[in-house]
């Protein structure tokens, strides 16, 4: 499919994709490699659709020279992967296991080699099942551990490593993990999930101070977010609009950003100690971003356990999850941030941006993706559309390089550039491979003088 030229982006700006080490690694019980809750979720019976879990995935454990290549071919100045805590570390705490740490070691290195520069994830949601044990992250020693952790990584790959990102989507591990119960450790406390909120932002604080202590590279957190668009005209429409926004939106960044918890939503802070939003508000250098699309909401109906209700927004074409393709909602979510935080918002990456479609081989093998071409398109449009109305925007991950296991909804949905055969573990580029290859080159082209 052809398009436009993309408009200029500076140099330096980082052209990345993005993975997650349950997603994508399977070896699940090789080299010492303990559980995490996400095997234990996935081997539980209904959990997710297709019955399908992590063991072998795209096997990537086992494959990740191929990948690299794959992403040499692409281009692609910077590769954000996951470290699994339980390969690092079986039971979560105490004796490292040294195979663990070499397989980070030996990819950090082939990237290198390559000049990608390696970003790395330190909690993708799989939680060492042990730590799980003894009260996950509504225990307040697993903020403890997960900085010990930490530090250990960054003894190892500190010097390598050019950005690091603490947690990935704190939100969707609490609101998903521990308030709906849809992923793992699956907990359906609702809002009285907000301890799982406040020990990771608190274990992101200890970890940022870990990782300064122990090597010069950057540090980031990565949160998702959405604009909230209210459906409806109502005053309980606009209120239930706001009130989603700062839970979607605000609960984890105000904070972070040194504004403390949003006090509108009503949380028992009785967690919260002296001394811990000083922890959480330590400085950032890079804010991750991960955009899917706006929400729609509105007042809940009569009885609704949640003060809001979540309604599709129409007008937008949608991809094989049903969510909307809505670029607009990139450029409005980054104004947004800019807006609200100001001076106190660091430079952003997007560290996660993608769409999920059927996508299939042809006849002749090829695997022809149009509607991912047009969404990268818009998304990298829209990106450059906030960085002219004023907002540092530095790089940009596509989610994600390959077809990976998506968690709840198992092999069924494929967000890669590159198709994967989760039954043999081909890999095979889809067009949309070729066309970010054409965009990134062009975009790392000298300008003319
Ligand atoms: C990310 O989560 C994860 O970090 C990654 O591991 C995952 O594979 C990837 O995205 C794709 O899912 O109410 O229908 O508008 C994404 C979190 C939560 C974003 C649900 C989109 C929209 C739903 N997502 N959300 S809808």
């Amino acid at each position: 499919m052809q398009t436009a030229p993309l408009p200029d982006f500076p140099a330096g700006f980082r052209w990345g994709v993005s993975t997650s080490a349950y997603q994508i690694e399977g070896a699940a019980r090789a080299d010492g490699r303990g559980p995490s809750i996400w095997d234990t979720f996935a081997h539980s019976p209904g959990r997710v659709v297709d019955g399908s879990n992590g063991d072998v995935a795209c096997d990537h454990y086992h494959r990740y020279a191929e990948d690299i290549a794959l992403m040499a071919g692409l281009g692609v100045t910077a590769y954000r992967f996951s470290v699994a805590w339980p390969r690092v570390l079986p039971t979560g705490t105490g004796a490292v296991n040294p195979p663990g740490l070499d397989f980070y070691e030996r990819l950090v290195d082939g990237l290198l080699e390559q000049g990608i520069d390696p970003v790395a994830t330190l909690f993708h949601w799989d939680l060492p099942q042990p730590v799980q044990d003894a009260g996950g992250w509504l225990n307040r020693d697993t903020a403890h551990r997960f900085a010990e952790y930490a530090d250990l990584v960054a003894a190892r790959l500190g010097d390598r490593v050019k950005l690091w990102i603490t947690l990935n989507e704190p939100f969707i591990h609490m609101s998903l993990g521990h308030g709906t119960g849809e992923h793992a450790p699956g907990a359906a406390l609702l809002f009285d999930a907000f301890p799982v909120a406040h020990h990771q932002l608190l274990g992101h604080g200890l970890a940022v101070a870990a990782l300064r202590a122990r090597c010069g590279a950057p540090v980031a957190i990565a949160n998702n977010y959405s604009p909230v668009r209210p459906v409806g005209t109502d005053p309980a429409d606009l209120a239930a609009a706001a009130g989603y926004e700062a839970l979607h939106n605000r609960l984890f960044t105000d904070p972070l950003l040194g504004r403390g918890y949003p006090t509108e939503l009503g949380f028992d802070e009785s967690v919260v100690r002296d001394g811990d939003l000083d922890v959480i508000a330590a400085p950032l250098d890079v804010l991750g971003v991960n955009y899917y699309n706006p929400t729609g909401v509105r007042a809940p109906e009569e009885g609704s356990p949640l003060p809001f209700e979540l309604v599709p927004l129409d007008g937008y074409p949608r991809t094989a999850f049903d969510w909307p393709v809505a670029p607009d909602g990139l450029r409005e979510l980054l104004d947004w941030l800019h807006r609200r935080y100001g001076p106190d918002l660091p430079p952003i990456q997007i560290t996660e941006s993608g769409c999920a479609y059927d996508d299939t081989p042809d006849a002749e093998g090829r695997v022809p993706d149009p509607d991912r071409i047009a969404y990268l398109d818009g998304h990298l449009r829209a990106v450059h559309a906030a960085m002219a109305d004023g907002v540092d925007v530095t790089g940009y991950f596509v989610w994600s390089l390959l077809d990976n296991w998506e968690w709840a909804e198992g092999f069924t949905k494929r967000f890669g550039l590159v198709h994967v055969d989760f039954a043999t573990g081909a890999r095979t580029p889809k067009s949309s491979y070729s066309w970010l290859r054409e965009a990134i080159a062009a975009a790392r082209r000298e300008p003319p003088r």
